[in-house]
């Protein structure tokens, strides 16, 4: 019955509704009503949310070109006004509901297989680690894709402190619960709070990343502030957003996706150009802002650092 109900997600990207809808700005502010008062523009927003946001002097960050920097870099206003945030709504045009989030205080929970479990809220956290910026690939399993400049961390500086148990074989990540504002999770048909997770060799690897900024700015609430994953191999909807849970576990966790629909999502979701997806190909992809679809690559270009991951993973569904 879950499967059944028709959302933004069922459809490949290409048949949905063309993003050029969202960058009309007088057909976006028609279409929800918005009277004269309320007639920001996402920059102005954005400028606001800089001056409130103490961690806003730590960006941007030096650069770090170990992975590549891919070209041509996706326009900052595209990547911040298409998103998918399930908590705010289904279509792409969500950013301007995700400003009611309040992004401090924020603490994050470690637990699960730890020495000792503790709780950090996000400026101690940022004052831990050293941010760098990285420039990746990303690419939605609905076949659209962009490149954007992230602001973060490795995700193994977070493992390091979370100090988990050798014996831990899984990290998993959480998004807030907070209805008040994250409208959708009313909707107690979906598996919430949204749930992802790598296994430890993933988790460590270098490119694994935590972003806490874009576009040498903090990170947008629309993109998943103060903190979300980055793993630019996967598809997507790997990269949870918002998180305020991090355990460790020896059992594969079961994610959002897979609870919703796990014949179409699984735990892997490795970026693979050969294997379909149930409904459609993945062979190409399509760049925010190009009217043009390019090849897809294996791994999403990043085969180089992340296929050694899967040598001894054959038998599992990678790529989905
Ligand atoms: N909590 C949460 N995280 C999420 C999602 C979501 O709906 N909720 N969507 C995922 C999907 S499907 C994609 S493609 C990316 C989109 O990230 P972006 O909006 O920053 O481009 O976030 C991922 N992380
Ligand atoms: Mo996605």
């Amino acid at each position: 019955m879950l499967i059944r109900r028709t959302k933004g997600w069922e459809i490949p990207e290409s048949k949905a509704t063309s993003e050029s809808h969202f960058l009309n700005r007088r057909a976006m502010v028609r279409a929800m009503g918005l009277g004269a008062a309320s007639l920001a523009l996402p920059g102005q927003l954005m400028a606001q949310d800089k001056a409130a946001d103490p961690s806003a002097g730590l960006y941007p960050a030096k650069r770090n070109d170990k992975y590549g920097v891919p070209t041509p870099m996706t326009a900052e206003k595209l990547a911040t006004t298409y998103n998918n945030f399930y908590e705010f709504g289904t279509d792409k045009s969500i950013w301007r509901d995700a400003q009611k989030l309040e992004v401090r205080p924020w603490t994050i929970k470690v637990g699960g297989m730890v020495e000792k479990p503790f709780e950090i809220g996000i400026d101690d956290l940022l004052a831990k680690v050293q941010l760098e910026e990285r420039v990746y690939r990303f690419r939605c399993v609905e076949t659209w894709s962009m490149i954007v400049p992230w602001s973060g961390f490795p995700v193994r500086s977070l493992v390091e402190l979370c100090k988990p148990l050798g014996s831990a074989k899984f990290m998993v990540m959480k998004t807030l619960s907070r209805p008040s504002v994250m409208r959708e999770q009313r909707d107690l048909l979906y598996p919430w709070p949204y749930t992802e997770g790598l296994a430890m060799d993933e988790a460590m690897n270098d490119l694994a990343f935590i972003a806490t900024g874009l576009y040498g700015k903090p990170l947008p609430k629309q993109n998943g502030a103060p903190l979300r994953l980055m793993a630019p191999w996967k598809y997507g909807f790997k990269n949870v957003k918002s998180i305020v849970s991090v355990e460790f576990t020896d059992k594969k966790p079961k994610t959002f996706w897979e609870g919703l629909q796990s014949s179409e999502y699984g735990f892997w979701a490795n970026v693979n150009p050969e294997v379909a997806h149930p409904r459609w190909s993945q062979a190409t992809e399509k760049p925010l802002g190009s009217d043009q679809r390019i090849p897809t690559l294996l791994y999403n270009g990043y085969a180089e650092f992340v296929a050694g991951l899967y040598a001894n993973r054959k038998a599992e569904k990678l790529f989905m």
